[in-house]
Order: C-alpha cells, then structure tokens, then sequence
C-alpha cells in the first residue's frame, strides 16, 4: 500500500545522508557547502569556518550535526516528492517545517547515524498530520446512546453503499446489531442494490420508494432501532457533488430531522488531491466526524491518507482495502507512518 510514496521517502533519507555524507575538517573548504555560490564567497571565511569547526568537533563526539544548507536540496525534493504524490500543500509544508525544525538547532540531538535522524523527523512529522482528531470509534459506539446514527455521504461511487455493508459486519463482529437505511432515494436500482448486501448479511433494511425524502427514510430506520433495540442506524445516501444545491440541502435536511451521532464521509483513496479537497468542501458544506478511504488496495499515491485529516481536522477512522465484507480495517496512523518509513 502507498509504496510509490514510500519509496520516495527512503528518497530523502538517501539525499540527507549524501549531501552530510564527507566527513569534513576544519581546513577543508569543500565541506562548508555542496554548491559554494557567489554570496557564500562575497561573505568570506568566516561564515564557513564555526560551522565546519562545529561539524568538525561533532564528528569527533560522535554527534550530528546537520546544516541548514545540508538540508535544502534534501528538503526541496521531498517537497516535489510529496506534492507528486498528491499530498496537499498546506500539508506538505507542515511535514517540511516539522523535519527542518527536527533535524536542526535545538534537536542536535545524540543518535547513531544520520539515517536515523532523517527517521525519526519524518516519523514525528508524518505523524503529527497524519492523527489530527483521531479518537477511538468503538469506544464512542459503546459509550453512546443506542441507537447510534452514522449517516455516510461523499460523491457517486467512491464505495459507500459497500463501505455501510462492511462496517455492519465490522459492527456485528465486535457485538453490535444494525439496521441499513437507504437514504438513496435519488438512483435507480440503489434499493435493489443494498437490498443484496442486507440480503446477505441478513440485516433489516428500511427503505422508501424512488423519489422520497431521504431524511424520512433514515428517520424511519431510527424508529425501527428504538422500537427493536437495534445498536447502530447505518444510513446511506445518493452520490452527490457538493456543488449540488439540492442534493446538499438534503443533507442539511437530514442533520436536521435526524441529528445523527456521526456523519461520516467516504471517499476514493486513489482520488488523491480530489478525494482531499472533496473532504474539504463537503466538511464546509455540514460538518462530518470523520473519513473513510476506499480502495486502499487499488494502487494509490498516499496523499488523501496523509492529507485528508490534517486538511478537514476530522480524522480518517476506516481504510477500504478490497470487495469483500471483510475488506475493512481501522485507520492507524502510527502504523500508516512505520509502514511508509519501514525499509524492509
Ligand atoms: N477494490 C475496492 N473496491 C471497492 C472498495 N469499496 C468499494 N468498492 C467498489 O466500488 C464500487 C462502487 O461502490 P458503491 O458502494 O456502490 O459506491 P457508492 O458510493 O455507494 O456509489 P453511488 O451509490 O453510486 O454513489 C463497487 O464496485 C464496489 O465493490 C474497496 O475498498 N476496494
Ligand atoms: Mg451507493
């Protein structure tokens, strides 16, 4: 999973260590920089020699030290590697602003080898944006006032209708009933279609005709839950873009008459930059808990996975990684990040 993005960050542990690589002396002019430029030598000596000297002495100390000037090349192409791997802006300056700060000044802390100062920097600042809001979901499921209501949205296709199966099983596994209402009103042939997974999984389903109103439907489904003392009302809804008025101010209509306990949007992770700011606009347009990502198993860059909590400040709770009922797992950042820095 991700790979193209991990290899990308073995990239930059490999240029940090070539461009820190030359053990430098204090008279060796070469090591104050890689590309002595014409300010470097408008500045004379001086600049060069405290810094070399210092590297110098760290060397001797078996410390790191790690120059500014070290890391920009480093730091430009880990950028470009980033943005190629469709990790937002925004979020890939935080990541360079988190590694930069870990790798100099204060951090100029004792480690065996500058490979494992690049490791754990990125560690840290992967991390940092990638856990933004994470809270634990089964726990809030067991803490929460039966039946709790989850109401899923995102744009046609991204695998909501399949997402809302796999979590019913997911839920039934750790003792949880739930009961399927199709908010779909909108498709034809999405009844037929979540009749099969409910068909299957052998839950209730609660849906209206073609055409009515969606918050009619999942209210309906809530009711059903109160009177049969189900767990979990899980609510689909049609594929819409945010941009959609209509559609959107279903949605609004639906917070409205049901005020569910969690709206949860699904989205493609091979959508990348999409999937992120689709995240965003529909975060702005009425407020979601959290994310879930599909087709984690489908060949995709990482960026949605890296950028999408950072970006809404809802955290990703589930990851898609196949068809199957099964093909569900938790979202887990710290193993997200030790994966993407794990060399094998
Ligand atoms: N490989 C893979 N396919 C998935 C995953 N999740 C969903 N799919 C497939 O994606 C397709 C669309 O899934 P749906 O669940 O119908 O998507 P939807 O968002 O409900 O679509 P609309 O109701 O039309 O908006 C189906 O063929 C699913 O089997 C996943 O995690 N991995
Ligand atoms: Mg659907």
């Amino acid at each position: 999973m991700f790979d193209g993005l991990k290899d990308k960050l073995s990239g930059f542990r490999e240029d940090v260590e070539e461009s820190t690589d030359s053990e430098p002396t204090a008279d060796d002019p070469e090591t104050a920089g890689d590309e002595p430029d014409a300010a470097d030598a408008a500045a004379g000596d001086s600049d060069d020699g405290p810094g070399t000297f210092q590297r110098a002495k760290a060397f001797a100390t078996g410390r790191i030290i790690i120059e500014e000037e070290d890391l920009e090349e480093p730091l430009w192409n880990l950028e470009m590697a980033l943005l190629e791997s469709d990790v937002e802006m925004s979020v890939a300056e935080r990541i360079l602003d988190s590694v930069r700060e870990s790798m100099l000044g204060e951090s100029r802390k004792q480690v065996e080898t500058t490979g494992e100062l690049v490791e754990s920097a990125l560690h840290d600042a992967l991390l940092d944006v990638i856990a933004v809001g994470q809270f634990d979901f089964e726990e809030r499921i067991a803490a929460a006032d039966k039946p709790v209501v989850i109401v899923f949205t995102g744009v046609n296709g991204v695998g909501k209708t399949t997402s809302i199966a796999k979590l019913s099983e997911w839920l039934g596994d750790r003792g949880y009933s739930s009961v399927l209402a199709n908010g779909d009103t909108y498709r034809a042939g999405a009844n037929e279609q979540i009749r099969e997974h409910a068909d299957r999984l052998d839950r209730d389903l609660i849906s209206h005709d073609q055409g009515g109103d969606p918050a009619a439907v999942i209210y309906d489904g809530v009711e059903y839950a109160e009177a049969n003392d189900v767990d979990v009302v899980l609510g689909d809804t049609a594929g819409r873009l945010h941009t959609s008025d209509d559609l959107m101010a279903q949605l609004e209509k639906i917070d409205r008459v049901v005020d569910p306990d969690m709206t949860l949007f699904v989205d493609e992770a091979v959508a990348g930059q999409d999937a992120v700011n689709r995240a965003k606009e529909f975060n702005d347009a009425a407020a979601i808990d959290g994310a879930i990502l599909t087709k984690a198993d489908a060949d995709s860059s990482g960026g949605a996975a890296i950028s999408v909590a950072y970006v809404t400040g809802k955290p990703i709770l589930f990851l898609g990684t196949g068809q199957g009922y099964d093909d569900i797992t938790r979202f887990d950042p710290e193993a997200l990040v030790e994966s993407l820095l794990d060399e094998e």
